[in-house]
C-alpha cells in the first residue's frame, strides 16, 4: 500500500491540492509527526516537480498549481507544529533578497522558526538592503535571515551585510542565510554568520546564534 507520504508527494508533484489535504489530515489523524509529512511528503512532492520543471517537462504555470498544493497541505500542518506555550527566543527579520521571487523555502523556514519559539518578521521577496536595514532597527531584530534562491540574486546577500554595518547595527544583529544554491561556505566567504541547509535546522541555528543553544 502506498504510504501517507508518497501520496502526498505524488499530489504535490501533480498540484491535486484537495489530495494533498486530505492525505495530510488522514496522516495526522493516523498519529504521523507533521514534520515528518512536512519533511517525507511535502518538500520531496516539490523537489521532484523541480527536477521536472529544470528538465523542460513541465512549465511555470504546473510549478505555481503544485506550490499552491503545497501552501494548502502546510496549512493543514500548521497547528499541529506551533507549541502556544513556547517563550520568545528572539526576533528574526525574514525575507527573500532583492531581485529574486522564490517564498517557498523561505515561508517554510519562518513556518520552523516560529513553532521553535522566534518572533518573526516577514518582509516577503525582493527584499532590498535598505528594507533588510530599516526592519531591523525597528524591530529590534535580534537575527536577519536572508533567503536566495538564484546564483545571481545569492550575489546580493553580501550587499546586505555591509548594509547593516554601515548602519552600525552589524555588533547586535547575526545574519544567517540559506537557500538551495548556499552553502556553510559562502556565509563564511560573505561574512554571515550562521547558515542553515534546511528549514528544521535553521530553528538549532538561530538558538546557537542567541548563544542559548
Ligand atoms: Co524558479 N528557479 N525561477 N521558480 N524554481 C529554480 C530555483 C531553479 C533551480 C530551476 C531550474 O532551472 N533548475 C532555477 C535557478 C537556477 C540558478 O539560479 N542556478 C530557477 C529559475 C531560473 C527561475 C526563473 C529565472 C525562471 C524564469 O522565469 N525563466 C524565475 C525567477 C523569478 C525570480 O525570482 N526573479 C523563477 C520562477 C519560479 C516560480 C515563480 C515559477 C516558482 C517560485 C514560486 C514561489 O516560490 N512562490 C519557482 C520554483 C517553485 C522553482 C523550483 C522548481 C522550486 C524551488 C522551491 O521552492 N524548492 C526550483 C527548482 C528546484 O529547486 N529544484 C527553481 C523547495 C524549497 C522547500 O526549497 O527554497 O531551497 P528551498 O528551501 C529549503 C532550504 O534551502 C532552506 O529551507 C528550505 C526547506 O528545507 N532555506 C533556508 C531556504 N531559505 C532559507 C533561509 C534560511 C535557512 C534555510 O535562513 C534565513
Amino acid at each position: 500500500m502506498e504510504s501517507y507520504f508518497d501520496t502526498i508527494s505524488k499530489a504535490v508533484e501533480s498540484g491535486d491540492d484537495k489530495q494533498v489535504a486530505k492525505t495530510a489530515r488522514e496522516a495526522l489523524a493516523g498519529g504521523v509527526a507533521a514534520l515528518n509529512i512536512l519533511e517525507k511528503g511535502l518538500v520531496p512532492g516539490i523537489q521532484a516537480l523541480g527536477k521536472l520543471f529544470k528538465d523542460g517537462q513541465v512549465y511555470l504555470p504546473e510549478v505555481l498549481i503544485s506550490c499552491r498544493a503545497m501552501g494548502l497541505g502546510v496549512e493543514e500542518l500548521r497547528p499541529y507544529l506551533s507549541d502556544a506555550n513556547i517563550h520568545n527566543k528572539g526576533t528574526i527579520v525574514l525575507g527573500t533578497v532583492a531581485g529574486d521571487l522564490h517564498d517557498i523555502g523561505k515561508n517554510l523556514t519562518k513556518l520552523m522558526l516560529e513553532c521553535g519559539g522566534f518572533n518573526v518578521k516577514d518582509l516577503g521577496v525582493d527584499v532590498s538592503a535598505e528594507s533588510f536595514v530599516t526592519a531591523a532597527r525597528e524591530y529590534n531584530a535580534d537575527i536577519v535571515g536572508m533567503s536566495a534562491l538564484l546564483t545571481m540574486t545569492m550575489t546580493y546577500m553580501p550587499e546586505v551585510v555591509k548594509a547593516l554595518g554601515v548602519a552600525g547595527l552589524r555588533d547586535n544583529v547575526r545574519v544567517m542565510i540559506g537557500g538551495a544554491p548556499i552553502s556553510r561556505e559562502y556565509a563564511d566567504e560573505i561574512g554571515a554568520d550562521g547558515f542553515a541547509a534546511d528549514c528544521a535546522s535553521a530553528v538549532d541555528e538561530a538558538t546557537r546564534l542567541m548563544g542559548i543553544g
